[in-house]
């Protein structure tokens, strides 16, 4: 090797290593500002979304696992789909579904109905096209940890819920697990998550019209249609931990607030709008929550109601479920 030829290996090491030094004191300062704003820990989620949008896999690079599940929904397509799937998701975790079957429902809530608030009206009837398969429950840490390799929350246990993550980091999870699978996964159209909700159900609850923490994670000493007090676990509990809704799904109401793909508008002004792509020209982008949480009134854990925040911001008391449909 000439000494040219050694000075140039020299250089190049030394600007690998200076990079490294520069990654490495990035992440120590990311930390420091996650540590100093605890509990709004901030993701650059845009970045995420970049970086973390794994390839599609193709039929070849499918592993035994995925193409069993390929062959069981291909089967039920056959016979005319089954109401649960489980989807291997990698990391030794699975992943329920419960079937949405289409349909059309009213939305929002009906006059009268007590404690509504203002953007939770008109109530509209809106038509969901297509069945869907649905999240059976909120994403747990286990599956979290499974697909993105951390876990941001702040009350640990494979089994509860994933929490403190943005919309930017939920939306970034569905595209990783979108090319782990083979399937779009997505987060679940605010419609589709309230026609999921009520499950054909026409009360504030899809088990009637009283919530006092015994049904649904809540605080349930501020209780709804009765006086009776109830539990306050002042935390998040292990999915599935209360009764199934029609459509066997767990926790729609309380826990943890479950983003939704949406960008947020009150519902009178979604009427008037003509092209719903002229949303992506407004500056204010904010998404979607709902159901309620763990530290929320059980008011604010009823089906029609409505919470927003900004894509990039993440609590101890938002989560979100996934969908995919099978066209
Ligand atoms: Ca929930």
């Amino acid at each position: 090797m000439t000494t040219h030829q050694c000075r140039s290996l020299c250089v190049v090491a030394s600007v690998v290593v200076f990079l490294t030094v520069l990654v490495m004191v990035g992440r120590g300062q990311s930390s420091d500002r996650s540590s100093r704003e605890a509990g709004v820990a901030h993701h650059d989620g845009l970045s995420a979304l970049r970086h973390e949008a794994a390839p599609m896999l193709t039929k070849d690079t499918l592993t035994e696992k995925e193409q069993e599940f390929e062959y069981i929904i291909e089967e039920e397509k056959k016979k005319g789909k089954r109401w649960m799937v489980t989807l291997d998701i990698g990391g030794g975790e699975k992943m329920e579904f419960s079937r949405i079957p289409k349909g059309t429902f009213m939305m929002g809530a009906p006059d009268g109905e007590k404690d509504a608030e203002g953007h939770e009206k008109p109530q509209r009837r809106v038509e969901i096209s297509q069945d869907f398969y649905l999240g059976k429950f909120e994403v747990t840490q286990a599956q979290y940890k499974a697909v993105t390799g951390a876990d941001p929350s702040h009350f640990k246990g494979g089994r509860l819920p994933v929490e403190n993550v943005s919309w930017e980091d939920a939306t970034a999870f569905c595209l990783t697990l979108s090319g782990r699978t083979k399937r779009k996964i997505e987060l679940p159209t605010e419609a589709q998550w309230e026609f999921a909700c009520r499950a054909g159900t026409t009360t504030p609850f899809h088990f009637g019209s009283k919530l006092n923490g015994d049904l649904a994670n809540c605080h349930g000493d501020a209780p709804y249609g009765t006086e009776v007090k109830g539990a306050n676990k002042r935390k998040t509990v292990e999915v599935g931990s209360y009764p199934v809704n029609p459509w066997g799904l767990h926790d729609m109401h309380g826990n943890v607030w479950e983003w939704c793909r949406d960008r947020y508008r009150p519902y009178d002004k979604l009427e008037n709008l003509k092209d719903f792509f002229q949303l992506a020209n407004q500056p204010d982008i904010r998404r979607v929550l709902r159901g309620g949480s763990w530290d929320d009134f059980a008011r604010n854990c009823r089906a029609a109601s409505r919470d927003d925040d900004s894509p990039d911001r993440c609590y101890g008391f938002y989560g979100f479920r996934v969908c995919f449909r099978m066209d």
